[in-house]
Parts: C-alpha cells; sequence; structure tokens
C-alpha cells in the first residue's frame, strides 16, 4: 500500500495545483538567500561543454568525444545544492553551419541563450582562438538584454601555468566578459571556484525541479546517446557525424531484463558497410561498448538489438531531420 492509496481526495482545495506543486517544489526549508536559475553553456564544438556539466552534476548526462559537434539537442542538467539550484543548458557546438542540420545545431544553441541568467561562454585554452570563436563572441554581443556573462576556460592542464593569463586575454579581446576564469573539467582545477562563481550570478529564486531530478531526458534517449557515443569511439571521422540513432523499441522484460532495439541511420550505402563492418564486427563491437553504459544508466541487464539503415542525405532534409528528433519546434 502507498501513501497515495490512503490519500482523502475530496479534501484537495480548489487551488489544489498550486497548493501541491507549492508542497512539492517549494516548501522545503531553504535558506532565505537560496539562488535558482538556468545557465546556458555555449561555446564552439569540442571545448568541453558536455564535460563540465557532467562532472559538475557528477553524473553523465550529456555523451562526450574528442570529435567536434557531439552534442546534438539542448540537454538540461539540474544541480541541487542547499545553497542553489542549477539548472544547466547544455547546447550543441557553435559553428559556421554546412547544410541544415548545422543550421539545426547553431538554433538550438542560439535558443537556448534568451532563456539564461547566466551565459557561460566556453573556450578550449589548450589552443589560440579560432573563428569559431568569434562567432560565438559574435552572437553573445547581439543579444538584447544580456544576462551576466562568464567567460570559462577550459583544459588549462594542457597549458603552462605562465601561459593562462596571454591566452586569456586573447579570449576576451573579443568579448569583455562579466567574469573571467580559467579551470579544467577533467582534472577539477578551479571547478568548484567555476561553481561558486556561478551561483553567485544567479538571482535569489526558489527551486524549480524537485531535488532529485537530474535531467529532462528520457532514459530511452539517453540510451540512443549512448550507442551513438560508442560509435563515435568506434568509427573514423565522417561517418559518426553521418549518424543518428533513433530508439525503436525499450521494454523492460518480465524476467527484469530491459530490452532495447535502436536503427543506426547512415547517408549512405558505404557507410552502412562501414557501420556493420566485416561480418558485423564493428557493429558488434560499439554494442558491446554501449551495453555495460546503458545497462548502468538503467540498472539493469540489457539485451541490445542495433540495426543500420540508410536514410540518404538526412541532413540536408527538413522532413528528415523531423523524424529523426532534430527539430527545433
Ligand atoms: N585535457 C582535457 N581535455 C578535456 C577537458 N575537458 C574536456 N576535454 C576533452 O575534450 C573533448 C571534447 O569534450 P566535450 O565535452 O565532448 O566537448 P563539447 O564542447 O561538449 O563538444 P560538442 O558537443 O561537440 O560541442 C573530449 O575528448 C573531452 O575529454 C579538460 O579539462 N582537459
Ligand atoms: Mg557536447
Amino acid at each position: 500500500m502507498t501513501e497515495m492509496d490512503n490519500f482523502d481526495w475530496d479534501a484537495i482545495p480548489e487551488d489544489a495545483d498550486e497548493t501541491i506543486e507549492d508542497t512539492l517544489l517549494f516548501d522545503d526549508d531553504l535558506p532565505a538567500d537560496h539562488r535558482s536559475g538556468y545557465v546556458a553553456v555555449i561555446g564552439r564544438p569540442n571545448v568541453g561543454k558536455s564535460t563540465l556539466m557532467n562532472a559538475l552534476l557528477g553524473q553523465k548526462i550529456a555523451i562526450t568525444s574528442p570529435k567536434p559537434q557531439t552534442t546534438r539537442n539542448q540537454l538540461l542538467g539540474i544541480l541541487t545544492l542547499d545553497r542553489a539550484q542549477i539548472i544547466f543548458l547544455d547546447t550543441p557546438g557553435i559553428h559556421q553551419p554546412h547544410h541544415k542540420f548545422g543550421e539545426y545545431l547553431v538554433e538550438v544553441a542560439r535558443k537556448s541563450i534568451p532563456d539564461a541568467d547566466v551565459i557561460l561562454w566556453l573556450v578550449d585554452g589548450s589552443e589560440p582562438p579560432t573563428r569559431a570563436d568569434e562567432l560565438v563572441a559574435d552572437i553573445i554581443r547581439a543579444q538584447k538584454d544580456r544576462p551576466p556573462v562568464i567567460l570559462g576556460m577550459n583544459k588549462i592542464d594542457l597549458l603552462p601555468a605562465d601561459a593562462i593569463e596571454p591566452r586569456l586575454a586573447l579570449f576576451t579581446a573579443f568579448f569583455q566578459p562579466d567574469t573571467a576564469m580559467a579551470f579544467s573539467a577533467t582534472e577539477g582545477t578551479n571547478r568548484d571556484k567555476l561553481l561558486d562563481t556561478i551561483i553567485a550570478h544567479l538571482p535569489p529564486g526558489p527551486r524549480f525541479f524537485p531535488a532529485d531530478q537530474v535531467t529532462d531526458q528520457q532514459t530511452r534517449f539517453i540510451a540512443g546517446e549512448m550507442i551513438r557515443e560508442a560509435a563515435l569511439q568506434t568509427l573514423r571521422q565522417e561517418v559518426p557525424h553521418a549518424m543518428a540513432v533513433l530508439v525503436e523499441d525499450f521494454k523492460e522484460r518480465p524476467n527484469g531484463m530491459v530490452y532495447i532495439s535502436a536503427k543506426l541511420f547512415v547517408e549512405r550505402d558505404s557507410q552502412k558497410g562501414i557501420v556493420i563492418g566485416q561480418g558485423g564486427k564493428t557493429l558488434k563491437k560499439i554494442g558491446q561498448m554501449a551495453r555495460p553504459q546503458i545497462e548502468a544508466l538503467v540498472g539493469a541487464p540489457v539485451f541490445l538489438e542495433l540495426r543500420v539503415s540508410v536514410l540518404p542525405k538526412w541532413r540536408k532534409q527538413k522532413s528528415a531531420l523531423k523524424r529523426l528528433g532534430y527539430s527545433v519546434e
């Protein structure tokens, strides 16, 4: 018997929706100076936006890879602390698009900015600024009613200590943020300091999400992303960029096992051959790499069925993009 079985529904007052919500979300004995808000994490591809978000959350919400354009959707990562609730918006890397899909990616990133209470502009400190960093700075500058901007220069583990300040100056020359700091998402250097800085720039406010909610993404979607991550790790250069993953079936079986069937879409027959590999060995490797990750996610043994299908030029076609879930509407 659950608590709900004993619940007296007749006793619910007229303004019930509000009352229940207040009870669940806001009546939490939060400190008077509690802060909350949305932090749009933006930057060019591959600077470590998703790595930082995962590290701050202590949980893998977003997939990461050394290849650019790994993230394809806006992903919410919710960090609930006693003093603050920070809602990170991880976004695709901003770049000069070459097709409709690229335009979609940049649009997703752009659209996160007006919703933000803080813009966290990430750059890769291990390399001098690129044209794409400049593009990001232009987009931030063009934003009307701009929220505070924090520049975070990541990957300083790859930089000699005396090179950090001059490198940071190259980025602030494009756009002068409210605060600039250098950190390393993977090594942890200055990561907590960056978090404190983010919180200091958030407005006072209540929690917007239950304390135990970490993301808005469904398990089914994250499972598909883990398959895509395994493909990014296994396949070379252009092939994973031409791939989209659709989870078609996601069922818990009576024996406690989770059955997942996913389709890997590529653009050409030749790519299909590469993904499957000789005697199916590449596809098998992708499945073997993804399965333990998905098992950790769902907390149960997983039976994973992968199929490869050709969807010609899906990155250039609006209808195909929509079918694959890449649509801003
Ligand atoms: N050395 C080093 N590598 C890092 C650090 N942070 C991230 N990386 C690596 O940089 C690569 C890109 O990281 P992602 O988190 O996928 O980058 P992203 O900005 O989300 O990229 P997109 O989703 O493509 O826009 C991965 O190989 C990470 O392991 C860091 O602090 N130091
Ligand atoms: Mg990413």
